[in-house]
């Protein structure tokens, strides 16, 4: 049994007032999907299964490189996080991972940290390496790099970061390391392209080397920022180079805010997985570049259609098909918690309605050129408001109808707000 952050009674007295009309909607639903073919019992049972892993960095207020606005109660380290975590777990039980960046969230005692998310039913997901900032009392500066330098020391001192990482990770039973660096060039000419990427390889290799059995490597890319010329790990298809040249533990992460405007997501996804290098993803929605915005808030179409693909991938391969769910958001205006909350329920929502697709009829019509109703296929799916299976399958897991209502009812952040004093100016997560 996990520990409640907020009173199980409450819980249970939020959902019993909302009972009757969950019912009402679910049995609506029910019977319209019925018509459909569709057993609504099956999809909910699914529902409950979808797992996307919290960022630590993300239940701290995020600013931009102008500002950051501190919100109230913030946490003032992992541990606090993990609070937040488990709040945002008990209300949606979407979220029974944390993904860990370090070192922002480095702690002398990981068996600790280890207990006391378990308390929660919280486990840990890849953890994340950070050679993009220079911490303090750093020998080597990565202002020119990390993992690419042309120094090899700076080169050792970001490799051997990264092999700190997968010890303190496994010592959280994580399973996976995630490598994004922003290494790069801001000029034409500040460095040669091959060298670095050649760089890049190597130091990886020592890293490669390093992953226990079990273990997986991801890597990142992003198309540009901080390296605003020439990104050394860009775009997926340097990505895919990378990762078959270190192995078969070495696969692609794909973050949704790292491609240019209007670039097909989904159609990467699909090469990916056809080609067994999709690792996983971080989740987070824009408009212009690496946003880092709400999942779901500007184009949930795209991230029905990224589902759509995952769908086709698992109903090719199995259940052998799986990859690393993460959200990765930076909340600068709204409460962190109710962010998360409602992003991890907007991806869940994308999962639900790639089920819902018509495989059969979907092939049908491809096979016959049929294009309006291909199209049509995944719009009905897409346009098909889930939200009672959402809601029935939290119930049903012990969660909340509806998250946001229940937390802001539980004056969680209030009380939060009086045990952690507000802390001006820095970043909790470092990013600023
Ligand atoms: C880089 C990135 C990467 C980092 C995180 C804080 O833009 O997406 O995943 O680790 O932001
Ligand atoms: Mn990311
Ligand atoms: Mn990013």
């Amino acid at each position: 049994v996990n520990k409640d952050l907020i009173a199980a009674g409450q819980v249970a007295a939020h959902n019993a007032q909302r009972a009757a009309n969950l019912e009402a909607d679910y049995a609506a639903l029910g019977g319209m999907l019925e018509r459909r073919g569709i057993d609504i019992e099956k999809i909910t049972a699914l529902a409950q299964t979808f797992a996307v892993a919290l960022p630590s960095w993300g239940v701290g207020t995020g600013g931009t490189r102008f500002a950051r606005f501190p919100g109230k109660g913030e946490p003032r380290n992992v541990f606090e996080k993990i609070d937040d975590c488990g709040v945002i777990h008990q209300l949606t039980r979407a979220t029974p991972t944390v993904s860990l960046h370090f070192p922002w969230d480095k702690t002398d005692d990981p068996a600790a940290l280890r207990e006391h998310a378990a308390a929660y039913g919280l486990g840990f997901d890849a953890v994340n390496s950070n050679t993009f900032q220079d911490q303090v009392g750093q020998e080597q500066t990565y202002k020119y790099g990390s993992l690419t330098n042309i120094s090899a020391a700076v080169r050792e001192q970001a490799v051997a970061h990264n092999i700190e990482c997968i010890e303190l990770g496994r010592a959280l039973g994580s399973k996976a390391l995630t490598v994004w660096v922003g290494d790069g060039a801001n000029f034409p000419g500040q460095s040669n392209l091959r060298g670095a990427l050649e760089r890049y390889l190597d130091s990886m290799r020592n890293i490669y080397s390093a992953l226990p059995d079990d273990w997986n490597v991801l890597i990142e890319h992003k198309l540009f920022e901080p390296a605003f010329y020439a990104t050394t790990i860009a775009d997926w298809g340097t990505s895919f180079a990378c990762a078959q040249e270190l192995g078969p533990k070495a696969k692609c992460l794909v973050d949704l805010g790292h491609h240019a405007p209007n670039t097909n997501i989904e159609m990467i996804v699909a090469r990916l997985a056809q080609f067994g290098k999709l690792g996983g993803f971080h989740f987070n929605d824009s408009k212009y570049g690496d946003d880092d915005l709400d999942s779901g808030s500007i184009n949930p179409f795209q991230l029905f259609l990224v589902f759509n693909e995952l769908a086709d991938a698992a109903s090719r391969e199995g259940a052998g098909f799986q990859t690393a769910n993460m959200l990765d958001q930076s909340h600068n205006v709204t409460d962190p918690i109710e962010s998360l909350m409602n992003s991890a329920v907007e991806v869940q929502r994308a999962f639900v309605q790639a089920a819902l697709v018509d495989r059969a009829a979907l092939k049908q019509h491809q096979e016959g050129n049929d294009v309006l109703q291909a199209a049509q296929a995944l719009k009905h799916a897409f346009r098909t408001d889930v939200s009672a299976i959402l809601a029935m399958a939290r119930v049903r897991s012990g969660g909340a109808a509806d998250p946001v209502a229940c937390y802001r009812a539980s004056g969680y952040r209030v009380q939060a707000a009086e045990q952690r004093p507000a802390k001006a100016g820095a970043s909790s997560s470092g990013i600023v």
